[in-house]
Order: C-alpha cells, then structure tokens, then sequence
C-alpha cells in the first residue's frame, strides 16, 4: 500500500454491482479497498479480484482459527488476489505465525488487531491490546489495527510497534475525528458507511481528503 491519500475505504456492501461501481466512482481516493464477509459472503471470492482492478485489497476476514485453518484461509484470499490479510492475535503466537507465514509468501501485509474500536471492545480486548500488539510486533507483522475512536490507544499502541503502520477504522459513523486519530499517530484511517451511505460519496470521500490534507 502506497501512502498517498492515507484513507482505506470499507466496502461493506452486499451487492456485487454496488461494490464495483463505488470503487469504480472512488478511484484514486483511497489507498487501499478494506473488503470482508459482507461483501465476499455476498458476491463470491472472485469479488477480491474484481475490486483488485480498482485499487489493492486488505481482505478483511479477522482471521481467528487454529494454524492449519489459517493457513488455508490466507492462502485462498491471497490466491484469489488479496494484498493485505486482517487476522486476530488471540488464538495466539502459532496461529498468528500461520498467517505471517502465508502473507510473507505472497508479499502481502499482514495487519493484526489490538483493541476493537466498537465499545464493547472495553470488555475483553483493551485490557489485552498491549499484549496483543507485542504480539504483532513478534510475528514481523505489517501493522496493528487501532481504534480511531481512542486516539489515546493508537498514541499507547504506536509506543510499543515503533514504525509499523497503524490502519484505524471508526472515523465518521462510529464517532472518531479523522484529524485527532492522524494526530495520535494513526497511518490510515478506515472509512465506510460515511462514504459509501452518503447521497454523494464522491463528495464525502472529498470532504475528508480535505479535512486531512
Ligand atoms: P464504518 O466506517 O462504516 O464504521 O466501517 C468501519 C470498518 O472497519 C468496518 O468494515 C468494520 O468492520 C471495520 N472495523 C471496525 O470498525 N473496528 C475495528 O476495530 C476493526 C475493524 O476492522
């Protein structure tokens, strides 16, 4: 990922043609199209490659299972086109390894989640996002995924991976400012439904490009 614009979209739609045609009216506004289950579920794998034509995709699957199961799960979506990986760091060292192994094979970023940016992430995952992000570093992932609805988080989060890249979803909708989660040592942010459910999201994609430019 080139970082140009430092705005991933999320396409979280469920309509293969909606999918396209967003990517499509948004090229060069992004650096990266962040896809997952929604859409994958929805249009088929081949999806990864059809939206690969408008801009590189992190595949969004978390992925959380056992080594061998990961493995398989990186190696498919990396076939089907995918530059980037999201996996979780819970299932632990071997079963994130699986999925640095398998990124590394291919070229491809592999991004580990720290601490979710939704609130019920305070629950389980901040007491352990340090840990989990120690965990990132150790496996030479890519980077972290960071909360921009706490920028604080990134700002603890960016001390312990150094130079790693941090992508940050939660701006917009979910209530993050672009500028504070920039400020706090974010690369990326993630956007989605403040861009792809707006009237215009050429316009909404312009507004933040502006905001943060
Ligand atoms: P939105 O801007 O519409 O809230 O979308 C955010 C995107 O980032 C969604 O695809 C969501 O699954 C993802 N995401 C998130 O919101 N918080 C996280 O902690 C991790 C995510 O991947």
């Amino acid at each position: 990922m080139k970082k140009e614009r430092r705005l991933i979209l999320a396409l979280d739609v469920t309509s293969r043609e909606r999918a396209l045609a967003l990517a499509d009216m948004l090229r060069g506004h992004f650096d990266a199209i962040k896809i997952g289950y929604p859409l994958i579920l929805s249009a088929g794998l081949e999806v990864v490659k059809e939206i690969s034509d408008h801009a590189p995709v992190i595949a969004d699957l978390k992925i959380a299972d056992i080594p061998n199961t990961n493995r398989l799960i990186c190696e498919a979506v990396l076939r089907a086109g995918a530059r980037g990986i999201i996996a979780h760091a819970f299932p632990g060292k071997d079963a994130l390894l699986a999925c640095a192994d398998s990124a590394a094979e291919s070229g491809a970023e592999l991004y580990v989640v720290t601490e979710m940016s939704h609130p019920g992430a305070l629950q389980f995952m901040a007491p352990l996002a340090e840990e989990l992000a120690r965990l990132a570093v150790d496996v030479n992932a890519s980077g972290v995924v960071a909360p921009a609805t706490r920028p604080e988080r990134i700002r603890q989060i960016r001390s312990i991976i150094g130079s790693r890249t941090i992508i940050s979803p939660g701006v917009g909708v979910q209530g993050g400012s672009a500028l504070q989660a920039l400020e706090a040592g974010s690369d990326y942010l993630i956007v989605g439904r403040s861009i792809t459910d707006a009237k215009d999201p050429l316009a909404a994609a312009d507004a933040i490009l502006a905001q943060i430019s």
